[in-house]
């Protein structure tokens, strides 16, 4: 077959061509076509590593992939026309004339295909891997992309870009992550193309024939997936690219932000407000305005003049203290950041020596080379003065890196680990290594306490270092939604902790719009209000009673389930399963998920199925999954697999507690560090079958967790035998509760016995349950009363080995 002809100036597409010589390996096989060279490693036996290059030099990404190939059983199998290689889930069959890859599972059936006449083939410098489309295909993830939840029909650019007010359909954003999951016949892998050039995921747009990835430059490197559901397709994906650590417990608080909260009156006053109206409320963000001059490593000393005295009176209120840190570092002599970046060399700069340089907000300004070890070494010392003043984390912004005019000459040079490259391969890698460099700069200077960072850009891997949110949003009742896509998208692709600004960055919240954003983003990963500069007040309490009542209710919710988000977080950080889930994880292969209806709805912690809805509908349409569900306020009974009508006054988000769950809560604490009761409150949601819940706790800030600094349990829920069975304690943490109460819903008991014997259960007052457990969702003048059936509740001591409780 002719494919193309090769030629210096090529203008047609070159096909990687037949294959001319093959060979086993250790770890798979490799070979050489008429066009260029391959490599297939067997990394795990459910993850393929495939790397073609035109010169055979197969450039490495040093910064996503974290992992090694594990010693895998695999088989290679050749004929005159293929070569096989398989794991116990999956095989490659390498077709010889032309070069093309077909994916079967271990049933043989087809996953995942290469369009034969094209696979991977370049145009002078682009490389593209076509691919078949199966029927009825969905693709998923892709990080922080607008857009439907099933991304099939359009494509996608990955260019970290600022992008002020984005809209809800626009593409490039900050953050790009060339990682998605197809989804077909029963079968799911995902795709993880390791190429930090500009990219572009064309999942079928304006053609019908493929869908395909392609990369300016460098190699066709990416990484083939598949096991048995899109849950482990992502732990593999998160085992290769690593997982988030354990943040502080504060982090998972709720965070007011401001461009920008000054004078420092202003702050004190803004922390005092939280606390006079009962809201909790971990965190304030100092945004550009505490610089000088928006000079990093300065404080403006007229609007801050003692920024140490003010950080620890907001400590003693129980307020943590986040401070931003942009790239740009002003081009001033005598201003030290800058001289000692020239001096050291830790600046990005022309092939010819000279310093690059870009206008922000300092004015010019010359950008660290965050892809140099020397740079981020030296920034995180350079953090040594806001640690001095007592901030306890770090937000990187403008780390695309944004520059006025937003268009990086391309032939700028970065360091990129000693290998010296253009801004085209480093731009999309920049932001990541600059909040690597806040992480470890934090760690050096704090070395007992878990860093935080957030981050607004980043690349695949970004996760290891830093939370992300969606940028700078508008106050839309469609962005509201939107933002939950992206995170749901970014939890799909390895970023678990995730938010967006609630209220919308951009524009003006109206009060309803507000409230609902507060009532849903308690169920976000991130948690964080943040308006723009030049906007009207937007703190939960500045739209009005109704509005602050509400956020209040669900910002305590929010508290109260704490114990569970925290376990959660924990999940996370072993699995890298998000905290977050579209309902496309655990569902499918149910094409209603996929509704554009539907599609925003998701498990929050496993157990709550969050179904968004605008503020200003009055009545939702909410698709239940298989399975049964309670719905969260009054413990109404629904059956799964069908759609369910909701009324939705401003003051309840439709939630669903799903059948069979524990969710573990506490009474309400005005922020993180605060000492609840002691009492743990397990909800167990009837349901069919054994389900479990691993309840964790640790000191929520030294790294002792790393070691025997923790407390774990798995709590077993038997709905056939009626039984809780909470298993032995592992770790040497003692766990702040030291009472249990069982809420157990959907059962009528009158008595429990434990361990066998009937004990004396204190039973509680039904009559206090009238609404749901302690959440009180609001004062009776603004919603009625519901009455809760059949929940029963008992308090225990808490054992603390192994015990059973029957019901
Ligand atoms: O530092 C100011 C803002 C910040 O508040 C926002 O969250 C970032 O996304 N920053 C962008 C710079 C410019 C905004 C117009």
């Amino acid at each position: 077959m002719s494919l193309s002809i090769k030629s210096k100036n090529q203008k047609q597409n070159l096909h990687t061509g037949t294959v001319q010589v093959w060979e086993k390996n250790d770890l798979g096989i490799s070979g050489k076509t008429t066009n260029g060279y391959f490599s297939i490693t067997v990394y795990n036996h459910d993850t393929f590593r495939v790397q073609i290059s035109q010169d055979g030099s197969f450039q490495q990404n040093p910064y996503s992939v974290v992992s090694k190939p594990s010693e895998t059983d695999f088989k290679i199998e050749s004929t005159e026309t293929f070569i096989s290689i398989s794991t116990e889930l999956i095989e490659a069959r390498v077709n010889m004339d032309p070069f093309h890859i077909k994916y079967f599972d271990k049933n043989g059936q087809v996953i995942n295909e290469d369009d034969e006449s094209f696979s991977v083939s370049w145009l002078g410098t682009e490389v593209t891997n076509y691919k078949k489309v199966q029927k009825d295909e969905k693709f998923i993830g892709l990080g922080e992309k607008t857009g439907n939840l099933n991304r099939a029909g359009r494509a996608y650019t990955n260019w970290n870009t600022d992008y002020f007010a984005y809209g809800t359909g626009d593409d490039p954003l900050y953050l790009s992550i060339p990682f998605y999951i197809g989804i077909h016949h029963k079968v799911a892998y995902g795709i993880y193309f390791d190429n930090t050039h500009k990219s572009v995921f064309n999942f079928g747009a304006s053609n019908n024939r493929f869908i395909y990835y392609a990369a300016d430059d460098g190699d066709m490197d990416y990484y083939f997936i598949h096991n048995q559901s899109v849950e482990k397709i992502i732990e593999a994906y998160t085992h290769l690219t690593g997982r988030m650590e354990m943040p502080p417990m504060w982090a998972l608080g709720f965070q007011q932000c401001r461009y920008s909260y000054y004078p420092d009156t202003e702050v004190l006053n803004l922390a005092r407000t939280f606390r006079e109206k009962d809201m909790p409320a971990d965190v304030i963000y100092l945004d550009i305005h505490h610089m000088e001059k928006y000079k990093v490593f300065t404080f403006d000393n007229e609007k801050f003049n003692d920024p140490k005295a003010m950080i620890s009176r907001l400590k003693e209120k129980g307020f943590k203290v986040v401070v931003i840190m942009d790239p740009g570092i002003k081009t001033e002599k005598g201003y030290l950041p800058y001289e000692e970046g020239l001096q050291k060399d830790l600046f990005v700069k022309y092939p010819d020596g000279e310093i690059y340089e870009g206008q922000v907000w300092p004015g010019w300004c010359a950008f660290p080379d965050f892809t140099k070890e020397e740079t981020r070494t030296w920034w995180g010392e350079k953090m040594k003065f806001y640690k001095d003043a007592g901030v306890d984390g770090y937000w990187t912004d403008m780390n695309e890196p944004a520059s006025w005019g937003q268009f990086t000459p391309n032939l700028i040079n970065f360091h990129y680990e000693g290998e010296e490259v253009s801004h085209r391969k480093a731009r999309n890698i920049y932001g990541m290594q600059m909040a690597k460099a806040a992480k470890e700069g934090s760690e050096f200077q704090s070395p007992d306490s878990r860093p935080f960072v957030l981050t607004r850009s980043g690349f695949a891997g970004v996760q290891r270092y830093a939370a992300a949110w969606t940028g700078d949003n508008v106050s839309s009742e469609e962005h509201m939604l939107a933002g939950i896509r992206l995170v749901n998208s970014l939890g799909l692709s390895g970023v678990s902790f995730a938010g967006y600004d609630v209220g919308g960055f951009a524009g003006e919240a109206t009060k309803s719009l507000f409230a609902r954003w507060m009532s849903i983003a308690a169920f976000s990963p991130f948690y964080r209000a943040h308006s723009m500069i030049n906007s009207n007040d937007s703190e939960p309490w500045s739209f009005g009673e109704e509005v602050e009542e509400i956020s209040k209710n669900y910002m305590k919710l929010r508290y109260q389930l704490l114990p569970t988000l925290y376990s959660n977080f924990y999940k996370s950080s072993q699995t890298g399963l998000p905290i977050a889930k579209s309902l496309a994880i655990d569902y499918p292969f149910d094409q209603y998920i996929y509704a554009e209806l539907f599609q925003n709805e998701y498990l929050f912690c496993e157990s709550l199925l969050i179904a968004p809805i605008e503020s200003t509908r009055q009545i939702a349409k909410v698709y239940l999954p298989e399975g049964d569900w309670y719905y969260f306020y009054n413990d109404q009974k629904f059956t799964g697999n069908q759609i369910v009508y909701v009324d939705t006054p401003l003051s309840y988000l439709p939630v669903f507690a799903k059948a069979g769950s524990l969710l573990a809560m506490q009474s309400p604490i005005p922020h993180t560090e605060s000492q609840h009761d002691g009492v743990l409150r397990l909800h167990v949601y009837n349901g069919n079958g054994i389900t479990s819940y691993v309840h964790y706790e640790d000191d929520g800030t030294s790294n002792a967790y790393k070691k025997t600094g923790f407390f774990k349990r798995e709590i077993i829920w038997d709905s056939n035998k009626q039984e809780i069975c909470f298993g032995a304690v592992y770790g040497e943490f003692k766990s702040k509760f030291d009472k249990i109460q069982l809420y157990i819903h959907g059962i009528s008991a009158d008595q429990i016995s434990i361990n066998g014997s009937q004990i004396n259960a204190e039973t509680e007052n039904l009559a206090f349950l009238g609404r749901l457990t302690e959440f009180d969702p609001l004062p009776d003048h603004f919603h009625p009363y519901f009455e809760i059936e059949n929940i029963s509740s008992f308090k225990i001591e808490h054992y603390f080995d192994g015990f059973t409780v029957k019901i």
